[in-house]
């Protein structure tokens, strides 16, 4: 099973990667860990495959003569491109572990562009897929900024049409007022509402009413978790999501 990493940069994603692998290695799971991150510097894990052997950034802004951004672009074109070679690798053996995925830094590369898009469609023939967003709880000090980071999983459930775990991460690093309010705003849909309504004022009532019952609805399906990834808080509860989000995809192991 295929189990994809995505969140807005800095959100965490490569240090889950590590530590919650390692977490789940020392409790008996067979893990295989991916770097999908061609802009990747360095990963604080062993990957099994790392797209980085094929491309990097730099290699494509050099080749192609482009800036960053260009190279991005070029970068998720080449994925996918290569994707049957890339899936053929040994570390993409779907079952006999949990293959970790850890995603490109720029979400919208990866995920909102049909390259992206296409590439899980590939993963989705072989094996069971879901998916962790992983939100920053440091948002929490902007709650507009928060909400809209939270709403975005939601739109990855639609664009990539696979479960998505929406996991708030660096726990570790709000008080207990801040974990309270973001506690409200995940589990409570009135509290949610309420910040929607004051906090996005630019939003039309209607349109906030109909984006509080979708975020709502999807978190009926899909619980949230909290978690930090560098102290390893939370992964029992994070385990006990996915393996739910796995059995309703049928896989069961
Ligand atoms: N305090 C704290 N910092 C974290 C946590 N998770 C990630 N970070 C830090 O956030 C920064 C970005 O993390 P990284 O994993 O590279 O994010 P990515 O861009 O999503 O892959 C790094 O400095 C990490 O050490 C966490 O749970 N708590
Ligand atoms: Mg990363």
């Amino acid at each position: 099973m295929y189990l994809l990493v995505a969140g807005l940069a800095g959100s965490g994603k490569t240090t889950l990667v590590a530590s919650y692998s390692k977490w789940l290695r020392e409790n008996g799971h067979n893990v295989r860990v991916v770097n999908l991150d061609p802009g990747a510097e360095t990963v604080p894990y062993k990957p099994d495959f790392d797209v980085r052997n094929l491309f990097t950034v730099v290699d494509i802004m050099k080749k192609y003569n482009l800036g960053p951004n260009g190279a991005l672009l070029k970068a998720s074109e080449l994925l996918l491109e290569k994707s049957d070679e890339i899936l053929a690798n040994p570390a993409f053996k779907p079952y006999d572990a949990i293959v970790f995925i850890d995603t490109p830094g720029q979400l919208e590369v990866f995920m909102f562009r049909a390259e992206g898009r296409k590439f899980v469609r590939k993963l989705l023939r072989r094996a069971p897929t879901i998916a962790i967003f992983l939100v920053d709880a440091q948002l929490c000090s902007n709650v507009g900024d928060f909400v809209s980071s939270w709403a975005l999983g939601l739109f990855l459930q639609i664009k990539l049409d696979i479960p998505v775990i929406p996991v708030i991460n660096k726990i570790d690093l709000v008080g207990e007022e801040e974990r309270k309010l973001i506690e409200a705003i995940v589990y409570e849909p009135e509290t949610l509402k309420e910040v929607i309504v004051k906090k996005l004022r630019g939003l039309d009532a209607a349109l906030a009413e109909d984006l509080v019952k979708l975020v709502a609805d999807y978190q009926q399906s899909m619980r949230p978790v909290m978690v930090s990834a560098l102290r390893g808080d939370g992964f029992e509860d994070l385990f006990s999501v996915v393996h739910e989000a796995f059995c309703s995809c049928g896989d069961l192991s």
